[in-house]
């Protein structure tokens, strides 16, 4: 009969479309996956095993003053005078505006206590401004992503290493993350959550001007994702939604066949 005919195309069509639109959610996906790169994010066990993390670092080094280990799936810096640790590897963040450091500290306030400097295969180049001056941010005791713009800080885009100095007579406790080059500084998707979040019936608007402000402007939430965790949350709503619409199909078809 071509009526049915005519139904079974359509639903064909209609598997055929939907096949598409989840291969294409796939790639998507992965897409935003890959879009940074991650130098080093410390998930693993042993500091130098880099294989098992899928870091672009290659090597570490230094003293850090104390000691430097990992904690947590975090890099833990303990400084106690001079000091410096660096890492590096053969990368390429030709393509990438900002170094985003997920930082925390034992106390808040570390970035006044070194410097960052990097290396251009083997040359170290000095910025010659405290971690602070670097993105204005403070370091909490909370981890946050701390975004270093690298074009306003005049750092080579042939960077392949960073080094943490120390200052002289400092002392202290970072820990470390993730350091992953982005082009996503992840302020504007953060703005209106953090509005409706902190915002309460009683004089929400002057309220809110002064007391966080200047010191935590990135420190709330945990604005670790950014917007390519949004793009992932959406494809995998469309995919589920898309496998969902498949069984229906199927459920369908099998329905009129028996
Ligand atoms: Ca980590």
């Amino acid at each position: 009969m071509t009526s049915g005919f005519k139904k079974k195309s359509l639903k064909w069509s209609m598997s055929l479309l939907i096949a598409f639109l989840l291969c294409f959610a796939a790639g998507l996906s992965a897409m935003a996956a890959s879009d940074d790169l991650v130098f080093d994010n410390y998930d693993r066990s042993a500091l130098a095993d880099f294989a098992s993390s899928n870091a672009g670092a290659q090597w570490t080094g230094g003293d850090a003053g104390k000691s430097a280990t990992l904690d947590d799936n975090a890099l833990k810096l303990e400084y106690g005078s001079k000091g410096w640790f660096g890492t590096g590897g053969g990368i390429d963040a030709s393509s990438y505006k900002y170094l985003k450091i997920t930082i925390k500290g034992a106390a808040g306030g570390e970035g006044a206590d070194f410097d960052l400097n990097y290396a251009v295969g083997e040359t170290v180049k000095t910025i010659g401004k405290n971690f602070a001056d670097l993105s204005g941010a403070a370091i909490t005791k909370d981890f946050q992503d701390i975004y270093i713009d690298l074009a306003a800080n005049e750092i080579d885009k042939g960077i392949q290493a960073l080094h943490f100095n120390f200052l002289d007579g400092k002392s202290g406790t970072i820990w470390i993350d993730d350091i992953t080059f982005t082009n996503s500084n992840g302020a504007a998707e953060e703005e209106p959550a953090k509005e409706s979040a902190g915002a309460d019936d009683s004089g929400e608007t002057d309220a809110t001007t002064d007391d966080t402000s200047s010191d935590n402007a990135g420190a709330e939430a945990n604005p670790k994702t950014g917007d390519s965790m949004n793009l992932t949350l959406y494809v995998t709503m469309a995919m589920i939604s898309g496998l969902a619409a498949l069984a229906m199909v199927y459920k369908v078809r099998k329905a009129n066949r028996d």
